[in-house]
């Protein structure tokens, strides 16, 4: 069994998150989605909308993803490829570079992202929305 992994936060689910893990699980059998935890976030300076416990009941319902486990620091990635015998580690391509530590362990892809949608984005538009 093909084994792929991808890393996110993934809060106020979105078409370019379903595309990445539609085009992620492409690769293989079975998709591992790492969500960062709530204190994670933190770190990535981000504040989710969801708590970590509904972005993954919320992963967890999608037809492409066969896993949901927490990412709690940067330097777990390594030791989650091993641990989950992964063989593809898939990122958006805002992060092309950033993991090609990985190549070690397993193939490294970075897929181009979704033009023209973020959860920023969508957060500002409802804001712009609701303050007239
Ligand atoms: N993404 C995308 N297209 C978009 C928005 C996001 O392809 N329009 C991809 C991102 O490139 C990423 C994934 O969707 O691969 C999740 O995006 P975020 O939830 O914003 O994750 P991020 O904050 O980039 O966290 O250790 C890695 C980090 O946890 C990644």
């Amino acid at each position: 069994m093909k084994k792929v992994i991808t890393y996110g936060t993934f809060d106020l689910l979105h078409t370019g998150h379903i595309n990445i893990l539609r085009r992620a699980k492409e690769f293989g059998d079975y998709l591992i989605v790492a969500i960062s935890s709530d204190q994670f976030n933190a770190l990535k300076d981000k504040k989710a909308y969801y708590s970590f416990e509904q972005r993954k009941a919320i992963l967890e319902a999608i037809r492409y993803v066969d896993e949901v486990i927490p990412e709690h620091k940067w330097e777990q990635k390594v030791e989650d490829v091993q641990n989950n015998d992964v063989d593809v580690f898939v990122m958006g391509d805002d992060w092309k570079g950033k993991f090609d530590f990985l190549k070690d362990h397993c193939e490294v892809v970075y897929l181009p992202r979704t033009v023209g949608i973020s959860t920023t984005q969508i957060k500002k538009d409802l804001n712009k929305a609701n303050n007239g």
